[in-house]
């Protein structure tokens, strides 16, 4: 027998059961994966499992439905927290969540998200952002750092010309439907730990009917960035987390 077979009784991690057994098709390294996994974990400690309609975006999480067995509806680009409003409003009893880019939360979806957030729509989103258009080859998105390189500004983002990057959440932690806004993210294992305590603040959130709660997680895409998955959360921590600092900007 080979001795590279690990003993499950080893293992410090297990797949959540909430997950199937799809291959993921995210590249190695990207942040979804893990945010995912959390998620499903969530899900089934807070015994959700049959009580959750999830939301999902365009962009490289479109496919999300595949891999977390929930309820899901796919909403067309920047249109998730539109469709959940509907969506909790008509299951005021369920979990409804959305689970979004940046290009799809910041971009197209802007006034989708500054209303929702606006109204206290009982919801929670979770907001993946890694400062580009991963899905779609790179572009640039409203998050993409100052003089960061992307298919769309090969010199790096101008401000003059493109504008400062968005911050949305510190935006969105000003309106008072809004009871919880916190930026994380997943790099080292205490990140993941945390991000875990927020997502899951959030759900209790949306069940308790305390108004929206945003959970930003700050992410790598190494291949939009083309860094390795390594290199990646180094620059990450380096340049993105300045521009967008991690902790609670909200929590009532
Ligand atoms: C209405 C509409 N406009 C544009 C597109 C093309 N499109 C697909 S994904 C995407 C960007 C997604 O980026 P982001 O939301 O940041 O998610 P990521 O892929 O980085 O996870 C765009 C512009 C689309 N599918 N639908």
């Amino acid at each position: 027998m080979s001795n590279n077979i690990i003993d499950p009784a080893n293992m410090i991690y297990t797949k959540p059961e909430l997950m199937n057994d799809n291959q993921m098709h995210y590249c190695p390294g990207c942040s979804h994966g893990v945010v995912h996994k959390l998620i499903a974990e969530i899900i089934d400690e807070m015994g959700l499992r049959e009580k959750t309609i999830a939301v999902a975006p365009v962009g490289c999480a479109v496919f999300a439905y595949n891999y977390i067995d929930v309820d899901w509806v796919e909403a067309a680009h920047g249109r998730a927290p539109a469709v959940a409003t509907a969506v909790k409003r008509l299951n005021p009893d369920k979990l409804v969540f959305t689970y979004q880019g940046d290009g799809d939360l910041a971009a197209i979806g802007t006034a989708e998200t500054i209303h929702a957030a606006n109204r206290g729509e009982n919801i929670a989103t979770i907001f993946i952002n890694n400062g580009i258009y991963g899905m779609t080859g790179g572009q640039m998105a409203p998050t993409t750092l100052e003089h960061m390189k992307t298919a769309t500004c090969p010199n790096g983002r101008d401000i003059h010309l493109n504008g400062y990057p968005l911050k949305i959440t510190d935006l969105l932690a000003q309106l008072p439907g809004v009871c919880l806004v916190t930026r994380q993210s997943v790099h080292t294992a205490a990140a993941v730990k945390k991000t875990k305590k927020m997502i899951r603040k959030a759900f209790e959130n949306a069940m308790e009917g305390k108004g929206e709660s945003i959970v930003e997680v700050v992410s790598t895409c190494n291949s939009g960035w083309k860094l390795s998955p390594a290199a990646s959360n180094d620059w990450m921590v380096e340049n993105m987390f300045p521009a967008y600092p991690l902790g609670d900007l909200k929590n009532i």
